[in-house]
């Protein structure tokens, strides 16, 4: 059994690895300001240590005695990089290097989350790995940031590392209520509620939706690939969808007529988003990711269920009487 400090570990995709790391029996400690994320996904049996990633000296105390790192803790917003440059840099850049700088005493390893965003767009695709890296927000050029100063750990510190670049990540417990959501968790709050979504732009802009369980597996399998030469990979499904297609095919889900409005395209927005998973797949050795259909039908049933965080999930069912 091992000891894992999370970051973010109240968010969306930090609860889900929380949830997975103590399926398979390991400690987890969390660490949180609980900005965006909710009391409610702690995991059972978790610690919580509230408060802000960039605190040096509260990231050291959370690093002791633990086995390793997954930095999930940012401002998960293009949009609120926009608003608040300032503050979403010092979560996003100056928090990583916060921990990486905790990491060296015991040259503990760290897996981080980067973003697709750390691409911009690109002519061509699939974009792997080697292609060139021209973020076009402040959240982007702060994952990137992120990137190079995990080549600096590895290289004057010797501290293993590695970066997933995760594209646009959909699945239960994504906050559907925040302008700041991701597209899929306002989509399916509101299809589900039979109300009206609104596509920016023409509604032909593609991303590469990938699922939060094949996001776990690669952040649980990546601890064992971090190293000194701080690689990064991009975790993605592989499938490009439109948000056109992706309103139609949420309503269908929820058996609902689409009514959908039309606003400007966002600024700085992206028009074509999609991952090579090759990479990730071979050196992770990940299976064939989850589908759309699949993921989209968790995400409506979890909303269905009232939205419930991973402590009422994980409370005993009631007694069939
Ligand atoms: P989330 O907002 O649900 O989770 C982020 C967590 O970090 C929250 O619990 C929040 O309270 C916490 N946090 C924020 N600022 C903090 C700070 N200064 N100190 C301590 N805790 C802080 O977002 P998520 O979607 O689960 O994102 C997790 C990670 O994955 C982030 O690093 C994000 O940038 C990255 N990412 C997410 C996506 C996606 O599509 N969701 C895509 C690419 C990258
Ligand atoms: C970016 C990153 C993603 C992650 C995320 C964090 C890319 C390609 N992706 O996601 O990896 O880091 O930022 O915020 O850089 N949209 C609508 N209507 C809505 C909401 C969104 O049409 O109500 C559109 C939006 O204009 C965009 C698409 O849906 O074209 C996806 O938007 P998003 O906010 O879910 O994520 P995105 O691509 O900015």
């Amino acid at each position: 059994m091992s000891t894992y400090l999370v970051t973010g570990g109240c968010g969306f995709i930090g609860s889900h690895l929380c949830a997975a790391l103590a399926a398979r029996g390991d400690r987890v400690r969390v660490l949180d300001d609980l900005s965006t994320g909710s009391p409610d996904n702690l995991v059972p049996g978790a610690e919580l240590m509230r408060g802000d990633v960039a605190d040096a000296a509260l990231v050291r105390r959370a690093m002791q005695g633990v086995s390793g790192c997954f930095h999930l803790a940012a401002i998960a917003s293009v949009e609120r990089g926009v608003q608040d440059w300032l503050g979403t840099h010092r979560a996003n850049l100056t928090g990583t290097i916060a921990v990486l700088d905790a990491a060296r005493p015991g040259r503990l390893p760290v897996v981080y989350a980067s973003s697709a965003a750390v691409y911009g767009d690109q002519a061509t695709l699939p974009i792997a790995e080697t292609a060139p890296r021209r973020p076009l927000s402040a959240y982007g050029a702060d994952k990137l940031g992120c990137e190079q100063h995990a080549l600096v750990a590895g290289v004057v510190h010797a501290i293993p590392t590695l970066g997933l670049r995760f594209f646009n990540v959909f699945g239960p417990r994504q906050d559907p209520r925040s302008p700041y959501s991701g597209v899929i968790s306002i989509f399916c709050d509101r299809l589900s509620r039979g109300e009206p979504v609104t596509v920016f732009g023409d509604g032909e802009q593609t991303r590469d939706f990938v699922f939060v369980a094949d996001v776990v597996a690669a952040l649980l399998a990546g601890m064992q690939a971090a190293s000194t030469e701080a690689p990064v990979l991009n975790v993605c499904s592989g499938r490009p969808t439109s948000v056109k297609l992706l309103a139609r095919t949420i309503a269908e889900v929820c058996g609902v007529a689409p009514v959908v409005n039309h606003q400007p395209a966002r600024s700085g927005e992206i028009r074509h988003s999609l991952g090579d998973p090759s990479r990730s797949r071979a050196l992770l050795g990940l299976g064939e990711p989850a589908g759309l259909g699949e993921g989209l039908q968790a995400v409506v049933a979890w909303l269905r269920a009232g939205r419930p965080g991973v402590t009422a999930e994980a409370r005993p069912a009631a007694p069939v009487r």
